[in-house]
This record gives C-alpha cells, sequence and structure tokens, in this order.
C-alpha cells in the first residue's frame, strides 16, 4: 500500500483523540496482538473470552485490500468525494452524491457489494480466522457496515447487543482495516475491561430488542471520564491493511476522532459473523436486506454524502 502516512506511524500517543480531547497518556493502552495459527482456535478463544477481542494482524493479503480501497473510494471519487489517486482516500470535502445519484441507499448497496470490497469482508482469509474461532464452520451476514470515515466523523462508543440480537446468540463482529489506519485517523477503540462492566452489560441484555423503539446504548458522555472512572484504559493500535478485529456484542467499542491533516478518510468494513449452523437474522442476509429499519442499506451512515459529518453510530 502506497499511502504515506498523514501523522507519524505506530501508535503516535499524541495523535490520539476522543471527542474532540487527547487522551490523557496513563487512559490510554495498545491493543494486544495474537498470532493467527488455525491448529490453535482454544488458544484464540481463550484469548477473545480474557480480553473480549482478538486483534490479528494482515489476515487479508495486501494486494487484495489495495483492490478493494481503490474500487471503494473509486466510487467515491465518481461522486466527487474522494481525490486521485483514490488509493490515497484523500476527501475533497465536498460532495456531488446527492445531485448525481437517484436513490442513495441503492448507490451505497452497490458500493457495499462491490467484488473486490467482498473479497476482503467475505472472504477466504476471513472465513478461514472465523471457522478457526468458532471451532465450527461460520458464516457471515450479508449485509455489510462500509466506513469511509471523514475528519468530523467518528463512531461514540456503545455495545452492539442489542442490536444483531436475533438469530444466534454467538455472533461475532469482524472489523477489518481497509488500508493504514494511523492514529489521528479515527482508529477503533476498545475501552478495556468493558467486557465485565456487568453494571452496563445487565441492563443492555434486558432490551427488548423487538420492540419497534428498542435501539442500540450509545455512551455520548464523555469516553475519557469513563476510562477514569472504571480505572480502565481506550485501546487502540494503528492498524495495518488487512487486520481484523474481532469482537462480541458486550464489549464497548467506538472510534477516536479522525482528525488527518491532510484529509484523509479512514476506510473499515464490519461484518458479523456466526457458526452456520446456527438461526440467522433475516434482517441482514439475502440479495436485498432489509437492514435494522427496514430501509436496506440506506439506513447506514455510509449512505450519507461525505460532506455531512457524523458522531453517532
Ligand atoms: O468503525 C467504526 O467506527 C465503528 C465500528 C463498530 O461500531 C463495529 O464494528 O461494531
Amino acid at each position: 500500500m502506497t499511502e504515506a502516512p498523514p501523522c507519524p506511524s505506530g501508535l503516535d500517543r499524541t495523535e490520539c483523540r476522543v471527542q474532540g480531547q487527547v487522551i490523557p497518556q496513563d487512559l490510554l493502552g495498545e491493543l494486544r496482538e495474537t498470532a493467527f495459527d488455525r491448529a490453535q482456535g482454544d488458544v484464540l478463544r481463550q484469548r477473545l473470552e480474557e480480553d473480549g477481542y482478538l486483534l490479528l494482524r494482515r489476515i487479508t493479503a495486501e494486494d487484495l485490500v489495495r483492490a478493494a480501497r481503490e474500487e471503494v473510494f473509486g466510487r467515491l471519487a465518481e461522486v466527487g468525494e474522494i481525490r486521485q489517486p483514490v488509493v490515497e482516500g484523500i476527501a475533497t470535502g465536498t460532495s456531488r452524491r446527492r445531485e448525481m445519484v437517484a436513490d442513495l441507499g441503492k448507490f451505497w448497496q452497490s458500493v457495499s457489494e462491490g467484488p473486490a470490497l467482498r473479497r476482503v469482508s467475505h472472504g477466504v482469509a476471513i472465513q478461514q480466522v472465523m471457522d478457526t474461532v468458532l471451532g465450527e464452520p461460520a458464516r457471515a451476514q450479508d449485509y455489510i457496515f462500509l466506513r469511509p470515515s471523514v475528519p468530523g466523523r467518528a463512531t461514540n462508543l456503545h455495545y452492539d447487543f442489542p442490536f444483531f440480537a436475533r438469530g444466534s446468540s454467538r455472533i461475532y463482529t469482524v472489523w477489518t482495516a481497509i488500508g493504514a489506519i494511523a492514529a489521528c485517523e479515527g482508529p477503533l477503540v476498545v475501552v478495556e475491561g468493558s467486557h465485565h462492566f456487568r453494571d452496563l452489560i445487565d441492563p443492555v441484555l434486558q432490551i427488548d430488542y423487538s420492540s419497534p423503539g428498542s435501539g442500540q446504548v450509545s455512551i455520548t458522555s464523555s469516553a475519557i471520564e469513563l476510562a477514569r472512572e472504571r480505572k480502565s484504559r481506550l485501546l487502540t493500535t494503528a492498524f495495518q491493511p488487512g487486520d481484523v478485529l474481532i469482537f462480541g456484542m458486550t464489549i464497548l467499542h467506538g472510534s477516536l476522532d479522525n482528525h488527518s491533516p491532510i484529509g484523509r478518510a479512514r476506510l473499515s468494513s464490519d461484518v458479523r459473523w456466526q457458526p452456520a449452523s446456527d438461526p440467522i437474522d433475516p434482517r441482514y442476509v439475502g440479495p436485498n436486506p432489509p437492514g435494522t429499519t427496514g430501509a436496506g442499506y440506506g439506513e447506514l451512515n455510509g449512505a450519507k454524502p461525505l460532506d455531512v459529518p457524523w458522531h453517532v453510530r
């Protein structure tokens, strides 16, 4: 991958910001890496249980990741949002998507279903990883959350339960870095030990996800204060192309701020995986998945033209 780093590579701690604030050094930590070995499913499961997540480096080959990046950013360049050369992912700050596209949801579905992207998000490499992690054949939902996150966009801390609570009770998110993501480009962040915060998790598990009003629990108060009060840390890393972070439905996660000084969009995908033998939530599978609300791909933040900021899921 040829993109030049916009801020120092590696985890430059001074570049880690959340909700507009630099994370104090004592509240910041690095996600622990695990080596992927197909013969060591037990070790992976134990680590997932302990840490609440698995960080596996460079799972998908770099040429496939690059092709996916070029495909997605190429589509966004067509609507005036990304500059050439598209692999650099530099946002123009403007958008012609509304004028050029009749249906924003359909447009986003077509980007989200690009063949090069799918070779990464649903490819052989991640399939092998998830078969190994689950210890049985794994299946991915078809619906994909593709996130070109420009400066000004970030994801608040949240638990994924009850969002993906129908179907299997053994669902994992596989979040994939589609290109390098430096500390200033809004990498994923996990709250250390938050898979044990019973006072937060238990009420989340009580949510009646089948009632129309039920939504996701998003922590909009200060992430830094939350880490301090709980004697925890915000864990992140400088992601490399093809890295994956795997986690369950009950760990607090979100993103750091993207404050790239050169306006680079951070590109990632997240997809839910589960044992193939478990029932699957019909909202997220099939040729036209209805999605959580029934609006299909149109309900996703990715469907919003890149000139719109967001600070929610
Ligand atoms: O990539 C992000 O900003 C958030 C990802 C996320 O919330 C997820 O993978 O569940």
